[in-house]
């Protein structure tokens, strides 16, 4: 069969993320023996007439569309994004009736509402490599596709999810099939995936949704056989995706080694879980070309990083976020300020926390994103800031109702005076 798959991304927040997962997708779509075309949105100056020739020149039996934000998370002033991948939809329903099938992030964290919000015809929850080949078979010989775990129909029950025992069994892409835009620029950030899961369980965290929460990876020889191939294409910044780099520590060490065995000349960027970080790890860590860690340690406040089933305790963060700077390793801090039990003492002790720890940059977020199947949104159900039948699709934040009207001028106030603090 030949396959479309669509990145419907143009969101340019952050970073210009490549589309790692599609990629993952069109790599198993093509081991199962069919022709497979990636169309990244991102890279196309006008991405619905790129689409639109796309469609008419390759003729796709099948398109998958893959959905990665849902919004930016600002609460201040939020951008709800699906708007622009129902029209993406809407440009394939009208040039051709292959059937149109979700997957993402975005999309496995709200399988149903984002299925009736794009009008897709169906959609896949969890990862995309075993499940979207078995149903294209599927789509092929007419059967039918629903009691496929993770795909989702309009107005049948919803399914759930499975995860691939290993990775080591699915195709890694061949930089040809999802790299060509970026060729042109080598400043782009490859993204690199190590490890799959989460059981870390923070409370106001979809990853659960999206990875499941039992940690299954690649060897590090395979992953750093990956990076080498890139970086041989002259690639040079690369950025762990797994959503915590050290855990387990023994595996992020093993990776470092790898990388240093093979002396790749990169520069690596890890989102770093501010525990289970000793020396050796941070050692080879800069050996390895790791120049900048993203520590997201939400708060410095104890009773709010119980609150959010944090591991660690402020303690910790502060011996973490000290050993990288000892390195050399630049440390980007994360706040999350107003979740459940936030009061204006908790906020100073966050702020006066994150001055203390003398950070290279700060991001802070002023309302927490609630995501469905999450205990924040259960907190925020419990005491009656949204309905139990809301399906949260459009962006909704938990706010202290407390202090509500005191952070957002104070937060003002904290970042008008530094630059450091975004
Ligand atoms: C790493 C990461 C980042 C990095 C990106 C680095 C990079 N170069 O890519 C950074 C920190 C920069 C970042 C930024 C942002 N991020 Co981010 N990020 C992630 C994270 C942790 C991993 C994403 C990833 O690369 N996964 C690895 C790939 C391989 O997996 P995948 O894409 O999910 O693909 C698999 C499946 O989804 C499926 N699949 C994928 N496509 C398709 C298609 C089909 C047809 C099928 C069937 C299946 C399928 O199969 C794939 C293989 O198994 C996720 C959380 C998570 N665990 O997913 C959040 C996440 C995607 N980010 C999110 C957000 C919101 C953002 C920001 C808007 C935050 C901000 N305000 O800055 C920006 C937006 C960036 C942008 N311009 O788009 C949200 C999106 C949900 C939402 N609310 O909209 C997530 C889910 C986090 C969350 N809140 O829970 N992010």
């Amino acid at each position: 069969m030949r396959v479309l798959l669509v990145s419907s991304n143009t969101e340019r927040t952050a970073i210009i993320p490549l589309p790692l997962g599609p990629a993952f997708v069109a790599a198993a779509c093509r081991r199962a023996g069919h022709e497979t075309v990636l169309l990244d949105l991102m890279s196309e100056r006008d991405a619905i007439p790129a689409l639109q020739k796309r469609i008419e020149e390759f003729r796709p039996g099948a398109i998958g569309i893959s959905v990665r934000n849902i919004d930016d998370q600002n609460m201040a002033s939020p951008k709800f994004l699906l708007p622009a991948v129902r029209d993406v939809v809407a440009v394939c329903r009208r040039l051709c009736d292959a059937p149109i099938v979700l997957g993402g992030p975005g999309y496995s964290m709200f399988p149903e509402s984002v299925l009736r919000f794009l009008q897709a015809d169906m959609g896949i929850r969890g990862e995309g490599e075993i499940v979207f080949p078995a149903l294209l078979e599927r789509l092929q010989s007419g059967s039918d596709p629903y009691g496929l775990p993770g795909v989702y129909l309009p107005g049948h029950p919803p399914v759930g999810a499975i995860f691939s025992t290993s990775l080591e069994d699915l195709p890694l892409p061949e930089p040809e099939l999802w790299l060509p835009a970026a060729r042109q620029s080598r400043d782009f950030w490859i993204p690199v995936q190590g490890k799959r899961g989460c059981p870390m369980g923070c409370s106001f965290c979809a990853t659960k949704l999206i990875e499941g929460t039992h940690i299954r990876r690649r060897s590090p020889e395979s992953i750093a056989q990956w990076v080498e191939q890139a970086a041989a294409c002259g690639f040079r910044n690369f950025c762990t995706v797994d959503n915590t780099f050290n855990i387990p520590p023994s595996y992020a060490k093993g990776l470092c080694r790898e990388i240093i065995r093979r002396r790749l000349d990169v520069n690596l960027w890890c989102i770093v879980y501010p525990k289970w970080v000793d020396r050796e790890l941070v050692e080879l860590m800069a050996r390895a070309g790791c120049h900048e860690v993203s520590l997201g340690f939400e708060s410095g406040s104890d009773c709010v990083l119980t609150r959010f089933h944090k591991r660690f305790r402020a303690g910790e963060v502060r011996t973490t976020a000290e050993m990288f700077r000892e390195a050399g390793i630049r440390r980007t801090g994360f706040l999350m300020l107003g979740g459940p039990g936030e009061t204006r003492e908790t906020v100073e002790e966050s702020l006066a926390f994150a001055d203390s720890l003398d950070l290279d940059s700060l991001k802070i977020a002023v309302g927490i994103r609630i995501y469905p199947e999450t205990d924040l949104a259960a907190t925020a159900v419990a005491e009656g800031l949204i309905a139990p039948e809301d399906d949260l699709l459009r962006p909704t934040f938990y706010l202290a109702p407390r202090i509500q009207e005191w952070l957002p001028p104070r937060m003002a106030a904290y970042k008008a005076s530094r630059s450091w603090v975004m």
